[in-house]
């Protein structure tokens, strides 16, 4: 029998108070798991411990943000001691700055890398030696299409989250013998807070003309909801992911297959 069960497990999902990574643990929760959760401020983690208290799930919520190597090994320390130590990470904290390559300084470009490429290195760095020393892990990614397309205004984020697609493809060559499976999730073009400047509508209630370009590169012609995310996140933390390594599993509508909608009358 496939076991997409994730029963007696702890899975920590960074940056979790709402979006993407809410609905990802909330998925692990239905699956059984146990669910720790950071976010960069006390205010954020108490919205999101209510947020999961309302879905009936009692939630372990830490203040850490993941740029700070010696406040997410407090954080990880702390959650083995109170809560487990942990099987499941998904590195889902994550910025965006969309400003012209040629406007941006190398400040905010370091800071979206800092975010989006070395907090994953150094959550994982915390997490794997207790995966080690428990028999085995699960890693999960959130990568995106920039990880790999670009597009304009977008080359900090473009840069970070292709290097998380290359991090995901070394921790699981480098940490698989320990049986640890590092994979990634590549969200399409996801209807949640750090889109929703791209889906504003018009003032004269017109489609934003971002949304309509979306709409015509997505095959299924809608934007993702985070619910579609969520029975891919729990196949790769489950059992039934066992000897899927590496791979980063693009759930998109089908953007990446499609080159998009042809002119009408074609
Ligand atoms: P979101 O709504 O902006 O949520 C991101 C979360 O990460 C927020 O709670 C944010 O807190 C937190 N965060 C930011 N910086 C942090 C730090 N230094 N330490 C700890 N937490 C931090 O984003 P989302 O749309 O749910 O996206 C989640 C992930 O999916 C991101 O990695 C994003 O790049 C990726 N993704 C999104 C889409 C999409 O279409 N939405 C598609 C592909 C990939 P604050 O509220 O303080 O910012
Ligand atoms: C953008 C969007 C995208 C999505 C996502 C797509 O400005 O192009 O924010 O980058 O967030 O990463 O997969």
């Amino acid at each position: 029998m496939v076991n997409f069960s994730l029963k007696g497990k702890v899975a920590l999902v960074t940056g979790a108070s709402y979006g993407i990574g809410f609905a990802i643990a909330s998925a692990y929760a239905q699956a059984g798991a146990v669910i720790v959760f950071n976010d960069i401020n006390q205010e954020l983690v108490d919205k999101g411990l209510d947020a999961y208290k309302e879905k009936g799930i009692n939630a372990h919520g830490y203040v850490c943000d993941v740029t700070n190597e010696e406040a997410v090994a407090e954080m990880v320390a702390k959650a083995e001691e109170e809560v487990g130590t942990i099987n499941i990470l998904v590195n889902n904290a994550g910025i965006i700055k969309r400003i012209p390559m040629l406007e941006m300084s190398a400040k905010q470009f370091r800071q979206v890398i800092d975010i989006d490429l070395n907090g994953p290195f150094i959550v994982s760095k915390a997490v794997i030696p207790g995966m080690i020393k428990n028999g085995g892990g699960k890693i999960i990614n959130i990568c995106s299409m920039m990880s790999e397309l670009g597009r304009e205004t977008v080359s900090a984020y473009a840069a970070a989250k292709g290097g998380l697609k290359m991090l995901t493809k070394n921790i699981a060559s480098e940490y698989g013998q320990y049986n640890i499976q590092c994979n990634g999730i590549g969200p399409g073009y996801i209807a949640t807070p750090q889109t929703a400047p791209l889906r504003e509508p018009r003032p004269d209630g017109s489609k934003h003309p971002f949304d309509q370009f979306i709409l015509a590169k997505t095959p299924a012609n809608r934007w993702g909801k985070t619910e579609d995310l969520m029975g891919p996140a729990v196949f790769l933390a489950s059992e039934a992911s066992d000897f899927v390594n590496g791979h980063i599993l693009y759930v998109d509508g089908g953007i990446l297959a499609y080159i998009g909608k042809q002119p009408e009358g074609e």
